[in-house]
């Protein structure tokens, strides 16, 4: 019985893919309002969602490669102004509560972040479905599965795009402010431009104390993988949420 169930479509780890994921997409890009930023090839929905589709769709839900995607992103690639850039870890709705006032951007505002935010999708070999049981974990299946690629080819482009000053939100009540394993460590702090500088802000939680520092090993860790690539850090620290989004 358990290697029966270990075959099926239920033998992921991970959370299924969301109901109704075609019709969200379709829904989401007809509703996504045109803006500075937003200039994209196309602005064809059926296509990008057909784009989106056949990027996992039959395909082996842990063999995810960046190539799977290319179509959907050159269909919908975002340019973002200078200095308009908000990039976080751990602390998702903080960065867009911090971004949206101020007329900054996070990548859940440009087209595809905003397509994908909060869904999960995987297909299964041989079958034209979703597998809306379960898809693979990060951690307990493969790292090449669909949502981890997608979310690391986008998070790429969206920081080599990047100029001027790019800021960071990062939670300052976690032991390590920065992680390495993390999309915004491994992905997008290693890929902004030479001449760039990051804006890092340590904003601890209510109620908590900070325990991370701009001086603690972890932003340490952060620094030396920006002075490689020439890439200029200023860093605050100490930050309530209130004094953060400017709220005394
Ligand atoms: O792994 P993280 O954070 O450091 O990734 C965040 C980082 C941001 O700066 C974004 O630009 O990478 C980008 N990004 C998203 O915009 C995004 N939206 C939703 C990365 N991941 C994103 N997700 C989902 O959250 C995705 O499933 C991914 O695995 C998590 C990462 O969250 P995190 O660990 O807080």
């Amino acid at each position: 019985i358990y290697k029966w169930y270990r075959s099926g479509l239920n033998r992921w780890h991970g959370l299924g893919s969301t109901a109704d994921f075609q019709k969200i997409i379709q829904e989401r890009c007809d509703n996504y309002p045109q803006q500075i930023w937003s200039y994209s090839r196309s602005r064809n929905c059926q296509e990008i969602k057909q784009a989106f589709m056949s990027a996992f769709i039959s395909k082996d839900p842990c063999k995810a490669t960046k190539e799977d995607y290319r179509r959907l992103i050159d269909l919908a690639d975002p340019t973002v102004p200078c200095n308009k850039i908000v990039l976080w870890s751990k602390t998702k709705e903080l960065a867009r509560e911090y971004a949206k006032p101020r007329g900054l951007v996070t990548l859940e505002d440009t087209l595809l972040g905003s397509l994908a935010d909060d869904l999960h999708w995987c297909g299964e070999p041989g079958s034209p479905d979703l597998n809306t049981w379960s898809c693979p974990d990060w951690k307990k299946d493969c790292r090449t599965n669909y949502l981890t690629v997608f979310w690391e080819v986008l998070s790429k482009r969206f920081a080599e795009s990047a100029c001027g000053t790019v800021q960071v939100v990062l939670d300052g009540s976690l032991e390590n402010a920065f992680n390495e394993m993390s999309i915004f460590g491994r992905v997008e702090a290693p890929n902004l431009k030479p001449m760039v500088t990051l804006q890092a802000w340590l904003v601890h939680d209510p109620g908590k104390p900070p325990r991370d520092s701009c001086s603690g090993s972890s932003i340490t860790k952060l620094k030396s993988i920006l002075s490689e690539r020439n890439v200029r850090f200023i860093c605050r620290d100490n930050l309530s949420r209130d004094e953060f989004l400017g709220r005394f």
